[in-house]
């Protein structure tokens, strides 16, 4: 499968939303995830409109941002659906769900957070057995399945379904104020308003500060990456096979059983976190996305080794990681977060693992 192109594995994927975003990849020419590791919801929704237009999956802790507005329709994780429409990318919650069966599919479904609404992908820390793939895989169906039926019903049992814009046909009136297709967002006095672009997103949670945002602002980028669709509503796991850091535990039994639970559930599981591809039987159909990668500084010899963070984590070029270990989509945080220009350093990332994958191809 390291010859086949996404073209080719958005044909045959078995998961829906590996479908579509092979389908993404191959459109928007990347396969660059960003991790948002950002300290507040409005860096994380700054980042995610700026990068939005070169990523193809966007990777979120919610746990580590402050000021995420838990409102299901309005809230941090709708705004960030809308984005994810806008610009064409999938949001990856990176829960690293590791706990009995039971208490994970409530950790996915229920709480503040409410991970499923919003979150296209999880992923799982399968350190307490299969069992917590399956349950999992049963909370999203049950979701789905209920879903299903508050749009069929039009009636509202518990929570809004928020998350994608065929939800508008079922939204009120009273929420639909201009026909547009965007999720109603509050405006600064907490309002319901409808936005129609991101600037007026931007607008919303700029008024505070920040001259860079204000920037945004003047710019009016209201770019829509032509040819894209709106994303499957099914819900998609990674199962964590393999990491980054120095010393971990994930020996190669444990990747196996990985790949096995992965086998157990393809219509749930799309794929893994891990450092190389998984794919080794003819039918795997897996999606592979690495982090622990960044560049050397721009200038210097592209495929140069890069130091660790000194706190554990390894880094490996894209070159490395796509090109010869033959995952499919690089993960890069600080790489680009911490760049003194993030949007270009995004695009150099961008450009970098492309042609990391078309070299691999070729
Ligand atoms: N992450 C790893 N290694 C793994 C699994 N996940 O680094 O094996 C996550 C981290 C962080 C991101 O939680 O969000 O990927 C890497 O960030 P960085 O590029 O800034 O190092």
């Amino acid at each position: 499968t390291l010859k086949a192109t996404f073209a080719s594995r958005s044909e045959t994927a078995t998961h829906p939303l590996n479908a579509y975003l092979f389908k993404l990849m191959d459109l928007k020419a990347s396969n660059l995830c960003l991790s948002a590791d950002v300290a507040t919801a409005r860096e994380l929704l700054y980042f995610a409109d700026k990068i939005g237009p070169v990523i193809v999956v966007l990777k979120t802790h919610y746990d580590m941002v402050s000021g995420w507005d838990f409102h299901p329709q309005t809230g941090t994780g709708a705004k960030l659906a809308s984005l994810a429409r806008k610009h064409g990318f999938l949001i990856f919650e990176d829960r690293k769900f590791g706990d009995i069966g039971n208490t994970v599919e409530l950790q996915y479904t229920s709480g503040a957070a409410r991970i499923i609404e919003w979150a296209h992908i999880t992923n799982v820390n399968m350190v307490p057995g299969k069992a917590s793939v399956a349950s999992l895989s049963h909370a999203a169906s049950r979701w789905l399945q209920r879903r299903d039926y508050e749009v069929k019903t039009s009636i509202s049992i518990g929570t809004p379904a928020i998350s994608n814009a065929d939800d508008d046909s079922e939204r009120s009136d009273a929420e639909r104020t201009d026909g547009s297709e965007e999720a109603p967002l509050p405006d600064n006095n907490g309002r319901k308003g409808s936005i129609v672009s991101t600037t007026t997103v931007t607008q919303q949670y700029e008024a505070v500060d920040s001259p860079r945002l204000i920037k945004t602002i003047a710019e009016g980028d209201d770019s829509m990456f032509p040819g894209i669709e709106e994303a499957p509503i099914e819900r998609g796991l990674l199962i964590l096979a393999q990491m980054s850091s120095e010393g971990n535990f994930m020996n190669k039994e444990y990747t196996q059983a990985c790949v096995e639970a992965a086998r157990e559930h393809k219509d749930f599981v799309m794929g893994f976190i891990s450092q190389e591809t998984l794919n080794t039987q003819p039918d795997d159909a897996f999606i592979h996305m690495t982090p622990g990668c960044q560049l050397p500084p721009q200038g210097e010899d592209e495929n140069a080794a890069v130091k660790g963070d000194g706190k554990g984590q390894q880094y490996n070029t894209p070159q490395k990681i796509i090109g010869v270990a033959g995952a499919d989509i690089a993960i890069v945080g600080r790489g680009i977060i911490k760049a003194s220009d993030p949007e270009e350093e995004a695009d150099r990332y961008r450009s970098a693992a492309w042609k990391a994958y078309t070299e691999r191809v070729r």
